[in-house]
């Protein structure tokens, strides 16, 4: 792992769909990012995977009709580890009120499908950080 690269769990959450995640791992990649990429996790299993690979940031993606409790539990069991340091950004399929409950419990951008990539990677830059930078 280099020093001084950010590290991103790229996670794609519940059954199917695993097309978009391994897209948007992709593009993580060629923008200069490490990606660890997993696919149809449960939320335990992305935050095990958080914790094993040490990354910097979580993006989930949840097509088609994620639950936002899964979501939620993500945010829930960051804060039981202590790994609130490691935010969390997601995108995909959600109702439009389901948007502002999983920015209520803590995901810091939600992309609704059809955002384009180079959009993605510009608000990357500005927001995705290495964790040690939120601490300071
Ligand atoms: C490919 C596809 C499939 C493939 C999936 C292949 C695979 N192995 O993944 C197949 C053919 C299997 C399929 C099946 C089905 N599909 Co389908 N499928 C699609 C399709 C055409 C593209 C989805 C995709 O991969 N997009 C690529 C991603 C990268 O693009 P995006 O979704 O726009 O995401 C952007 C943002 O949301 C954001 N983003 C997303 N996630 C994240 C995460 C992070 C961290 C960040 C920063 C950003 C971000 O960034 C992306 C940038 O472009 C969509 C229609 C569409 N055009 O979107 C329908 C669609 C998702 N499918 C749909 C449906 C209903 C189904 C089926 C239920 C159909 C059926 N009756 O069988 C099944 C379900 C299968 C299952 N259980 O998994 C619906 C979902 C409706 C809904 N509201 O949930 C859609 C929208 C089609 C429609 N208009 O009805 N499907």
């Amino acid at each position: 792992m280099d020093a001084g690269t950010i590290r991103i769990l790229m996670a794609k959450l519940g059954d199917g769909f695993e097309a978009a995640v391994g897209r948007l791992s992709f593009a993580f990649r060629e923008a200069g990012y490490e990606v660890v990429h997993v696919e149809n996790q449960s939320p335990e299993a992305i935050v095990t995977s958080a914790l094993q690979e040490a990354v910097d940031h979580i993006g989930i993606t949840t097509l088609p009709g994620a639950k936002i409790e899964d979501i939620a539990r993500i945010m829930e069991l960051l804060k039981k580890k202590d790994m609130s340091y490691v935010r969390v950004t997601a995108g995909g399929f959600l109702d439009y009120n389901d948007i502002d409950k999983v920015k209520e419990a803590g995901v810091v951008e939600f992309f609704p499908k059809g955002t384009s990539i180079s959009e993605l990677i510009i608000w990357a830059k500005d927001n995705i950080k290495l964790t040690d930078d939120w601490s300071k």
